[in-house]
Parts: C-alpha cells; structure tokens; sequence
C-alpha cells in the first residue's frame, strides 16, 4: 500500500456502463483510496439497497478494515440513513456514499476560504437526515453508545449543525457579493468573459493554462479546479477575461450544485462559453458527458449565451482523421440539438497545441460580434 492511502471496501451497483465504472474508479482514486475488494450488488428495492446475504458478504469483508480509522467502506450510490446504519451496524466500518466521496475529493483541492466553506456546508446538509435518523434510533434505544454520545448529545449535536448551516450561507452570502462587485469591477474595465465549462478532467484548465500562458495546476484525478480562476488573455488581439471552472459530473447531487453555486455562477454571466469536451472517449461517454454539461447550464439559467466547444484529447483519437471527422460531427449534431447557441466544434489538443489557434479565432470573432471568421 502505498502511502497516503486508505484503504477501501468499494460496493458497486451492478448495471454502471463501461464508462460509468471507470468514472467510479477515478473518483475513488481522485479521493486517495486503494481498494481491497470489492462487492457487487443489485439494489433490492427503491429504499432498501443491499439484500441479507450482501450485508453478510460486506460485514465478511469489511472484517480486514475494521479498527482502522481511516478505513472506509464506499457505497457507489445514494445511501438512505436507515440503509447507512443497516451497513455500519454489522460492519462496523465507517461508510460513505457516492455524494460523500465527491466531496472528499472537493476537500483535498479545495484552497480558497469560499471553497472550504461550500464543502463544509454540503457536508452538513448531506449528514443532516443521518443524524436525524440517529435521534431517532437513540430514542428508540436503537443505538446504545454508538456514535458515543446519548441520546441528548445527538440532539444537542443536530441543533449545532443546524446553526452552523445558517451561518456558513450568511459567511458565503457575504463572499458571494464581494465577487459580484470584483466581477462588475472587471466588466467596467471592459473585459468580456470567456468562461470555460465541462465534464470533470475533460483538459479545461490545460486550455485555461495554453490560452493564458499559465501554469495551473491540471491533473488526471478528478476536480482539480474547485475555486474558479480568472486570467485576462489576448485571443488574436482581443483581450478577455478566461475564466476555469470546476467541473461537472453526472448524478451530481443537489447538495454539490447549491454549494458550488456561485463558483458556476461564473457560467451563468459569461459572455462566451467554451466547452470543453474529452473527444477521446466512447460515443456512449461523449453522449452524456455533453448533455449532462449542457443539463447543468440549463438549470443554472444559461440559455443563449453563444458556446464554442473544443473538442480536446484529439491527439488520443489516433491518425484517423475521419474518426475525428465522424466524432466532431456526432457532437455538433448532439450540442446544437439541446443547446442552439453553438457556434461551433473544434477538435484541439491541449498537449500538442493543434487546433489552439483555430479556437483562438473563432472565440475573438464571436467577442468581435461577427460571425465571419476575421483571422
Ligand atoms: N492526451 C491529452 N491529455 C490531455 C489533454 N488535455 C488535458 N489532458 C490531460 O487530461 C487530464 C485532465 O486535465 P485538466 O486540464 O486538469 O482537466 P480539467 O477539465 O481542468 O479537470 P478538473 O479541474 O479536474 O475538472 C490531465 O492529466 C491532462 O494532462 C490533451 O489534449 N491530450
Ligand atoms: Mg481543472
């Protein structure tokens, strides 16, 4: 085991897609966990997900985990309370879900003041139901001394995250005006926003890093970029804001889109949107990956704001041009169906730099307001 890791039980719905598995993996790596095993399972019903007989196969193999602290086992999916003590119960082995695990990786990349809060408060409101529920158990004398205090404690502890709660959205109320006004103060200056959007590790801020001259940090794990980061850059002479965002991801929980809000928000006002996709996935992946994206602008509020996208990773297509060919048009197709506003697909590579300048152009045509290609 190597260090820095913990070690995990992941269980895995049956059913997930070729994609969706190694999206799991990805999360669970991006949140430094090595797995030890894994379980698969069929969800028994809506509000019960693990049978008799799976619960007896985790708590047999949750045994090697158990008195390591920072074990943990991973339910790749939505955990009801009740189904959470079900597992920690006869595991006895900490347990989070799939949203818990998202935020796990959110907190280890998470360096602005407003980021740290946005996690603590959809941590808070994601345990929320959990502690209800372990009220209620106590009282019913359900769980004698588990998680150490009584009855009382919890209650006292679930009228604390309840405060708590209301005063992280006042401090994030306060930080969300303060970059209203710095946003408005940017726009006085007579910067017009590019704001760059897609699915989790599509290569976003590696096209910030290229488009900027900076050098961010990129990475293969999942959510590098948590807080929004703002570069003035010239796109053929056109100077602009770009702005890097965090990333989407699909099933992304409630809790996570209100706390991560005002970091979209950044979408929402933007002149020109850039997608970035990863063009080297499956056509399966590319499908929702651009209508989850697209889905998230959609409920934010974004409607006409004109969106070109990159079509990244191209150098991982191969030497096939009609393949990217095939691959450009099945995007253009599938985008300009949900979202009219597009105004174009080009294929790029943020490693080689092919296609950089041809994206460059048709981002400053747009901030010129021609539809023409000027360059
Ligand atoms: N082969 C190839 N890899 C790329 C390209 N662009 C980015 N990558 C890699 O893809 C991974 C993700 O890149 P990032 O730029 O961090 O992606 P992101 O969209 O900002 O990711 P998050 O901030 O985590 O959502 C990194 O390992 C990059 O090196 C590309 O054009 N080609
Ligand atoms: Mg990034």
């Amino acid at each position: 085991m190597s260090q820095g890791l913990r070690r995990a039980l992941l269980l895995l719905p049956r059913g997930l897609t070729g994609w969706e598995l190694r999206e799991a993996y990805a999360l669970v790596e991006s949140a430094s966990f090595s797995v030890v095993d894994i379980v698969r399972y069929r969800r028994v019903s809506a509000s019960r997900l693990l049978s008799e007989a799976k619960l007896e196969e985790v708590a047999r193999k949750a045994e090697a985990l158990r008195g390591d602290e920072d074990a943990r086992i991973i339910v790749y999916d939505e955990l009801r309370p009740r189904e959470y003590f079900r597992i920690v119960k006869r595991a006895r082995v900490e347990t989070i879900d799939r949203t818990l695990l998202i935020l796990e990786i959110f907190a280890l990349h998470a360096g602005s003041r407003e980021a740290k809060y946005q996690i603590e408060l959809a941590r808070l409101k994601h345990r929320l139901p959990l502690i209800r529920e372990a009220v209620r158990l106590a009282k019913m004398r359900e769980l004698p001394g588990f998680l150490g205090p009584g009855g009382y404690a919890i209650d006292k502890y679930y009228k604390y995250m309840v405060s708590r709660i209301a005063r992280i959205r006042r401090e994030l109320e306060r930080l969300r005006e303060r970059k209203h006004v710095e946003r408005l103060k940017r726009r006085s200056a007579g910067l017009p926003h590019v704001a760059i959007v897609g699915y989790a590790s599509a290569g976003k801020t590696s096209i910030f890093n290229r488009l900027t001259g900076l050098s961010k940090p990129a990475g293969s794990e999942y959510f590098t970029t948590i807080s929004p980061k703002v570069r003035a850059a010239s796109l053929m002479g056109v100077r602009a804001a770009l702005v890097d965002t965090v990333g989407f991801i699909s099933r992304i929980p409630p809790e996570i889109i209100e706390a991560f809000y005002s970091t979209l928000e950044e979408a929402v006002s933007a002149d020109i949107l850039l997608y970035v996709l990863d063009i080297s996935e499956d056509d399966a992946a590319l499908a929702e990956k651009l209508s989850e994206g697209l889905d998230t602008l959609r409920r934010l509020g974004v409607v006409g704001t004109p969106m070109v996208i990159a079509a990244n990773k191209s150098d991982l297509v191969g030497a096939e041009d009609a393949e990217l060919a095939r691959r450009v048009r099945l995007v253009e197709a599938m985008a300009s169906s949900v979202y009219p506003a597009v105004r174009g697909v080009i294929p790029v590579s943020a490693v080689t730099g092919s296609g950089l300048e041809e994206l460059k152009c048709r981002i400053a045509t747009l901030l010129r307001g021609m539809d023409a290609y000027t360059c």
